[in-house]
């Protein structure tokens, strides 16, 4: 699925510029380009589709490639094209979970068709209580599908938990929350003391940028012991690499506990789809489900997308003021600069991600109880919010928050606590013009 139409919406962008020259909107030209030179134009359903447009002609090949493998539906072997599926699996191929490079949704159940949502598992370790193991027969990661021959390890179903609450000035809203029920393969249900998280695929565009952040930049924000008293106090994930044991900043996934994207692809491979690779083999390490190639171009896919730019409404400037006073650009940092990266076309550019890619204590609400490498149950890195008002042009029904469980962007903020209830609570006591004016604001981005 390739769109080559960002020539022509930026040329007739560029049109409507002309003819509209002297209306109230800002030209588009004077917003920040969420993803530097890496912006497109596109704001329709394929928005997060687009190549980042100033990709040279043999890495615009190479994404493209990256496109296909994307794609790509496994099947079990043996067969002539994508064989290696499973035997475990929770999905056939990157796409279907991350709906066109969007997010995926809140919704499980026996389907033949696989499911979007991961139910990540691990015990606590005896000898250090917040760090994990791998729960015996089942691993860090529960597969809820099996080719015809091997059993999944696992069905599960999710119900919601309605939860009322009110604004300061009277209005009520609904919250949910999920509850999950695993049924092991044996018919028992999954044991109390094994600790559980559910996620939902966060959209993969813009990622290569939020790779060429130097470290340094992103730990220039980090205040862990929060010296500065306002009550925010970010700090990074750490990965201990397997194959090294060296410890590196972990950025990717809701709790920032992927390192890099060719880290988080071949995990991707082997976990949700069973495909072994060249990072990931198994006991027979002589042969793997895939070549390099296909890895490194799959994980280039991911590191090369366009940022949607935002649009050129009149009517955010309040938003966008209030999202500064209420403290939500504590931690969803506006703007960022990249630095170097092996691919150029990311190397030192300005964006405007709304992250600071560290962890933040996010109160018992949000808590999952499970620890992941540095992050505690109550630790989510900061999400980046670019792109966000194109949720639902790209998936109607997608939902917010590490397991989809904000239907709304009201809901995502309300479910704000920890370090962000003073955020929160000021979002609460806001007028009901404010509060839609703060939304109208994100929906721009
Ligand atoms: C079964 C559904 C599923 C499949 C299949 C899948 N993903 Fe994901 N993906 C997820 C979920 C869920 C997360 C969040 C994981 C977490 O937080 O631990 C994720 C996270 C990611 C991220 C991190 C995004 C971010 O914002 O940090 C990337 C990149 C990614 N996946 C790429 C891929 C690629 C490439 C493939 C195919 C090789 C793939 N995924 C296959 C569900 C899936
Ligand atoms: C203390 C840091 C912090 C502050 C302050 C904060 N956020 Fe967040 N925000 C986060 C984290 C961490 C997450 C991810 C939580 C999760 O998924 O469980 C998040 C998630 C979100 C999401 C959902 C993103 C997605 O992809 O699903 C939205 C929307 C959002 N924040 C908006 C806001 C707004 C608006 C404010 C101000 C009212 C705000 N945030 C204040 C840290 C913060
Ligand atoms: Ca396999
Ligand atoms: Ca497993
Ligand atoms: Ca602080």
């Amino acid at each position: 699925m390739k769109i080559f139409s960002s020539n022509l919406i930026q040329l007739s962008c560029l049109l409507f510029v002309v003819v509209s020259c002297s209306h109230q909107d800002t030209q588009p030209d004077m917003l920040p380009q969420a993803g530097g030179e890496t912006t497109t134009s596109n704001r329709s359903s394929t928005a997060f589709t687009e190549p980042a447009p100033n990709l040279l002609s043999d890495s615009l090949d190479h994404h493209l490639d990256g496109d296909v493998a994307f794609e790509a539906t496994f099947v079990s072997a043996p067969a002539a094209v994508n064989p290696g599926l499973g035997p475990l699996f929770n999905n056939t191929s990157c796409a279907s979970c991350h709906i066109r490079n969007g997010r995926g949704l809140a919704v499980t159940g026996n389907n033949s068709l696989g499911s979007q949502l991961l139910v990540r598992v691990s015990l606590p370790s005896p000898n250090n209580p917040s760090r994990t193991m791998p729960v015996p027969g089942l691993g860090r990661q529960l597969q809820d599908h099996a080719i015809f021959g091997s059993t999944p390890e696992a069905t599960v179903e999710l119900t919601w938990v309605e939860r009322e609450g009110s604004y300061e000035d009277g209005t009520t809203y609904n919250l949910r929350y999920p509850h999950v029920t695993v049924t092991l393969a044996d018919g028992t249900l999954l044991p109390g003391h094994i600790q559980t998280s559910l996620r939902i695929p966060p959209p993969i565009f813009g990622l290569g940028l939020l790779e060429a952040i130097s470290e340094e930049t992103i730990l220039q924000h980090a205040d862990p012991n929060d010296e500065n008293n306002d009550g925010i106090s970010g700090r990074p994930n750490r990965i201990v690499m397997p194959d090294t044991n060296e410890s590196v900043l972990g950025r990717f996934s809701w709790k920032a506990n992927s390192p890099t994207l060719i880290e988080q692809t071949a995990s991707a491979y082997v976990s949700d789809m069973g495909i072994t690779n060249p990072l990931r083999r198994d006991r027979d390490p002589s042969r793997t489900d895939i070549d390099e190639t296909t890895l490194t171009a799959a994980a280039f896919y991911t590191q090369t997308l366009a940022v949607p730019r935002r649009t050129n409404r009149h009517d955010t400037q309040q938003g966008e003021m209030l999202f500064e006073t209420i403290g939500c650009a504590s931690c969803h940092i506006p703007s960022l600069k990249t630095g170097t990266h092996p691919i150029a076309a990311l190397a030192n550019q300005t964006i405007y991600p709304y992250t600071d890619l560290l962890l933040h204590d996010m109160g018992k609400g949000l808590e999952d109880k499970r620890p992941d490498f540095e992050a505690t149950g109550r630790e989510w890195r900061t999400s980046p919010l670019w792109g966000i008002g194109l949720t639902n042009t790209v998936l109607p029904n997608a939902t917010f928050l590490h397991d989809g469980r904000a239907r709304t962007l009201e809901e995502a903020i309300l479910w704000h606590e920890g370090e962000a209830q003073e955020s929160n609570d000021k979002f609460k006591q806001l007028s009901k013009t404010d509060r839609f004016a703060l939304i109208q604001f994100l929906r721009s981005l």
